[in-house]
């Protein structure tokens, strides 16, 4: 055995040294981001301030408990940062800390969520929240049913631990079928009901939501994940005015780390002590530190005018992406959007989500199947959600957006053409995507203009893969 005094320290080791298989997988995934068209309207591309927090000496330390109030020494430091976290959110938000409190420590959304649920309702409570094909997401309860064994089967923990009955859009419409809604809360008596989504490009009537919380006694949860950064600069509606809680994750249209928060109104129902004590100790350990402090800093940005006008912009450029689908003769549900994300019905074109997705996918254009008003079942999905904040992040303005549209119109009648050889099973249809020359053709396209725009987090030019079509390119 190797003297341990003996031995050189290597803590000081860069990655590309300590391990090198681990620093390429990094780096072509820097690739992959710079050349691609990122429209997953979930994610973004966060600063290089975000990064190095993440990276900073901040993960080194444990700090269960509150600012003031730990488990553990040495928290000056850190209670110093979730402070500045916590001041900075309720700021960012316009919110009075005599009205409203916030806490920094989930680990993202899913957590946010189910701590809320943990704190403030019963085991076996109630919960009415979207429906996940309609929109929803899969923390605001959702079952389904197994064939296999002929049941209702709870999907996330919040089927398994609290009763929920969903509501849905309407069919044609795509918008939430408040009727609907306000009949069944009238019948089921929710103790919560939760607005918000994964895949809504709608605003959300917040005072019809109340309204309906109000006959029956219910709480109202706003999960407002994806639009935080359109909310904080006032480019949506204020659930702040209506709703009792408030969750979201930090890294979506906020554009930072990934985490979440948990907002909520401090009154004589006391929220504080409950949603504290169920982030940690019920659910949570120690808070990530690094996290918090990327959280911080981005709220700082987020307070800026630019920040503002990047929301404005993202906006815009949806808005642009729909109109010109639309003006190709595409089917964009509820007709287009009032936020950063668009849902493309691909039914009259006959080619699913999925395969959308996979030859996206080939050509280096990232989005995801997803359910559109209408669909029959969850399993097949028939459209897409594609999203603008990752790319407005790199300054692609309305008529890159119009562009970015053509080369959709043009991957999606080369999946037709590609299924009309292929048949209708997607193992074939992908084994056929393989080497195809016009596949290739869009892909080359994408990577010369995604490589034309700047990139945040890292410097392309430093990136051990510059060749634009990517290390693994066929
Ligand atoms: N997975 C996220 C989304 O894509 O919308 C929600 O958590």
């Amino acid at each position: 055995m190797a003297n341990f005094a003996e031995l050189p320290f290597k803590g000081l080791t860069p990655l590309a040294e300590h391990d090198p298989v681990l620093y390429d997988i990094i780096e072509r995934e820097k690739n992959r981001q710079w050349r691609g068209l990122e429209l997953i309207a979930s994610e973004n591309f966060t600063s290089k301030a975000v990064i190095d927090c993440l990276g900073s000496a901040l993960t080194n330390k444990y700090a269960e408990g509150m600012p003031g109030a730990r488990y553990y020494g040495g928290a000056e430091e850190v209670d110093k940062v979730e402070v500045l976290c916590m001041d900075r959110a309720l700021q960012a938000y316009g919110l009075s800390p005599d009205e409203w409190g916030v806490n920094v420590q989930p680990y993202s959304g899913s957590p946010a969520n189910f701590a809320v649920y943990t704190g403030l309702l019963k085991p076996h409570d109630r919960i009415m929240g979207l429906d996940l094909p309609s929109g929803g997401h899969l923390t605001h309860g959702f079952y389904t049913y197994s064939k296999k064994e002929g049941t209702r089967k709870a999907v996330s923990a919040t089927s398994v631990y609290f009763e929920s009955l969903p509501y849905r859009v309407h069919p044609e419409t795509g918008l939430v079928d408040y009727d609907q809604l306000q009949r069944d809360a009238g019948l089921f008596k929710p103790a919560l009901i939760v607005c918000g989504g994964s895949a809504y490009s709608r605003e959300w009537d917040y005072k019809r939501f109340r309204e309906i919380a109000d006959e029956n006694g219910s709480l109202l949860m706003m999960d407002m994940a994806h639009i935080s950064g359109l909310i904080a600069t006032q480019e949506q509606g204020n659930p702040f005015e209506y709703c009792d809680v408030v969750t979201t994750t930090t890294h979506k249209s906020l554009r930072g780390p990934r985490a979440g928060m948990i907002f909520y109104k401090k009154d004589s129902r006391d929220f504080e002590t409950k949603i504290n004590q169920a982030v940690f100790p019920a659910l949570q350990g120690g808070p990530h530190m690094h996290q918090i402090g990327g959280v911080a800093t981005q709220l700082l940005e987020v307070m800026t005018p630019e920040f503002k006008a990047y929301q404005v912009q993202t906006k815009k450029n949806a808005a642009a992406l729909s109109d010109k689908l639309v003006s190709l003769g595409h089917s964009i549900a509820s007709g287009g959007t009032s936020n950063h994300l668009i849902l493309w019905d691909l039914k009259p074109h006959k080619v699913t989500g999925s395969k959308m997705e996979k030859i996206c996918d080939a050509c280096n254009i990232t989005l995801n199947k997803n359910c559109v008003p209408g669909d029959r079942s969850a399993i097949t999905p028939g459209g897409v959600r594609i999203g603008a904040p990752a790319l407005t992040t790199r300054k692609f303005l309305e008529s890159d957006f119009e562009a970015v549209a053509l080369l959709l119109d043009r991957t999606v009648k080369l999946a037709q053409e590609i299924q009309a050889k292929s048949g209708p099973k997607l193992k074939d249809f992908q084994a056929a995507l393989v080497g195809h020359p016009g596949v290739k053709g869009i892909k080359d396209d994408v990577n010369k203009m995604a490589t034309s725009f700047p990139f945040p987090s890292f410097d392309p030019a430093e990136m051990k893969y510059k060749n634009i079509s990517g290390p693994d390119a066929a």
